[in-house]
């Protein structure tokens, strides 16, 4: 049985008082390690150990931070395939997704930010002879940065790069249903030369450290990713004490296809659209809405496209479809499915628990679940599922379509399928959303402002966004004469 240590202050620390909670194999349904369930002395000792190293690594030079970033990146990525078997084991995600996707976008989050502080401006305003203006961006302070299960170590270095390369200190809390990558982190910090203190891992439950963590006062600044429900209630902490907040919630993703597409290339990304991750990614598309003329057969179509998902083992290398990542989400996305039934909808494909045998006889797996028939204002098609259950609908026109994808309350991002340019424009300029992709899918630039409207969050991650987010503006007005 592994023992997961917070990081406080460079080192693992055991509190020998310490309670922990169980972390499960969603691949088995068994325990496979024991979580700390911090306390608020943990916290005290985190903050005290933040406070300690801000004025040593704030003073740092950029060059001098993104030395250690880089080191840190260089030693990720020296270590992928323990951090994507230990990924995959916490998740239940394919092996392969970890190894292609979860920990080589950790490599180059570090990577990133750490070169994108070597390339930063500050702007100056001369407003008249004689009079100049500059503004100083200076590092905020002690900021914490929470992060959710889908996407481990992907997203907790998605905040914490940039919050550690704009010179803050931070107090990281991952998710406590997959902690371990987390865990991992922190001997890659040690050998990496990161200053002690400077980056604190509080493991815990959410609704217990993570709150306590975001209303501490020395805490400047909250980067949050998770349920749009949670974000509300991180926000309603953080506001009296108006602390810098960014929150990346949920979403309800349209995948919108056009007659004229590529038919193909819509095809084959409607299913990874659909079901990357088990359907686990904010920016999945989980209502796919089809021009009526090409609906029956890319019905037919995509069918055929789910049945061939090689569904399996999480460690089994010809994996492409693993296990949901934890038994109460497992009932979560099936109480959908009845609500769906219940709806009216009918279940074309998938729909249920599947038995596994062996070890994986207790484990968490739901088929790739495909429903048509259901209106597009119905809660099914109005709320987060955030599993492998999708919608389908036909559409006639571009107007029609543009309704439905705008009708729910979230407004993260959509794709949409087309070879006519008019269309594109005509959808990318009026779906409410923070990313429209046109004929692709989750293709990614990290200078790109990433994050959604609505009840999708606040703000924005990636590029300056990010850094410009971790750092306190300054406006300096000199008079010469
Ligand atoms: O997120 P939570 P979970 C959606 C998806 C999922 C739902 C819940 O619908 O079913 O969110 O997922 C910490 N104060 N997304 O349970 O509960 C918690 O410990 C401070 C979309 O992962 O929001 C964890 O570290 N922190 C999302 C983190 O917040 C709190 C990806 C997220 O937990 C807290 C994942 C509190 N009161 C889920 N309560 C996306 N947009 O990518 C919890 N936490």
């Amino acid at each position: 049985m592994e023992r997961i240590f917070n990081f406080i202050d460079g080192q693992y620390m055991y509190l020998p008082e310490c309670k922990y909670l169980d972390n499960y194999a969603p691949a088995t349904g068994e325990i496979y390690a024991l979580t700390p369930d911090s306390t608020e002395e943990d916290l005290e000792l985190a903050i005290q150990a933040a406070e300690n190293a801000f004025p040593i690594w704030s003073k740092m030079t950029s060059i001098e931070r993104s030395n250690i970033l880089l080191k840190i990146s260089a030693l990720i990525e020296q270590n992928l395939e323990e951090f994507a078997k230990a990924e995959s084991k916490d998740t239940g995600k394919p092996i392969s997704l970890a190894r292609k996707m979860d920990i080589p976008r950790s490599v180059e989050n570090f990577k990133f930010f750490a070169t994108a502080i070597l390339h930063t401006h500050t702007p100056a305003h001369a407003t008249e002879f004689g009079v100049i203006n500059y503004t100083l961006r200076k590092p905020l302070g002690i900021v914490a940065c929470i992060s959710p299960w889908n996407l481990p170590l992907y997203l907790f270095t998605w905040k914490i790069a940039p919050a550690l390369a704009s010179g803050n200190c931070v107090i990281g809390k991952p998710s406590e249903v997959t902690p371990f990558t987390a865990y991992m982190l922190g001997k890659i910090c040690q050998e990496a030369g990161l200053p002690k203190g400077v980056l604190n891992i509080l493991h815990g439950q959410g609704g217990k450290i993570g709150a306590k963590l975001v209303a501490h006062p020395k805490i400047k600044a909250v980067s949050f990713t998770g349920g749009t429900q949670t974000g509300a209630e991180v926000a309603r902490l953080a506001a009296p004490q108006f602390k810098k907040i960014s929150l990346e919630l949920g979403g309800k993703n349209p995948t919108i296809i056009f007659a004229d597409a590529n038919y193909e290339k819509a095809l084959e990304n409607a299913v990874k659209s659909s079901f990357t991750n088990q359907g686990q990614i904010c920016l999945c598309g989980s209502r796919i809405f089809i021009e009526k003329k090409i609906y029956e057969k890319f019905k037919t179509d995509f069918i055929e496209k789910i049945k061939l998902l090689k569904i399996g083992l999480p460690n089994d290398e010809n994996t492409e479809f693993g296990a949901v990542v934890s038994l109460p989400h497992l009932q979560k996305v099936m109480t959908y499915i009845e609500l769906a039934k219940a709806e009216g909808g009918t279940i074309l494909i998938g729909g249920e628990r599947i038995k596994m045998e062996n070890e994986a006889k207790n484990g968490y797996y739901l088929a790739p679940t495909l429903i048509e028939n259901l209106p597009f204002d119905c809660r099914t098609n109005q709320e987060e599922i955030f599993g492998a259950v999708v919608t389908i609908m036909p559409f006639e026109t571009k107007e029609e379509v543009l309704m439905y994808a705008n009708s729910v309350k979230y407004g993260l991002s959509a794709s949409v399928w087309t070879s006519n340019l008019e269309t594109s424009n005509f959808l990318a300029q009026h779906l409410d959303v923070g990313i429209v992709w046109i004929n692709t899918w989750l293709l990614r630039d990290l200078r790109t402002s990433f994050g959604g409207m609505k009840h999708s969050g606040v703000g924005r991650e990636g590029g300056q966004d990010s850094l410009l987010f971790f750092t306190e503006p300054k406006n300096i007005c000199i008079k010469m004469d």
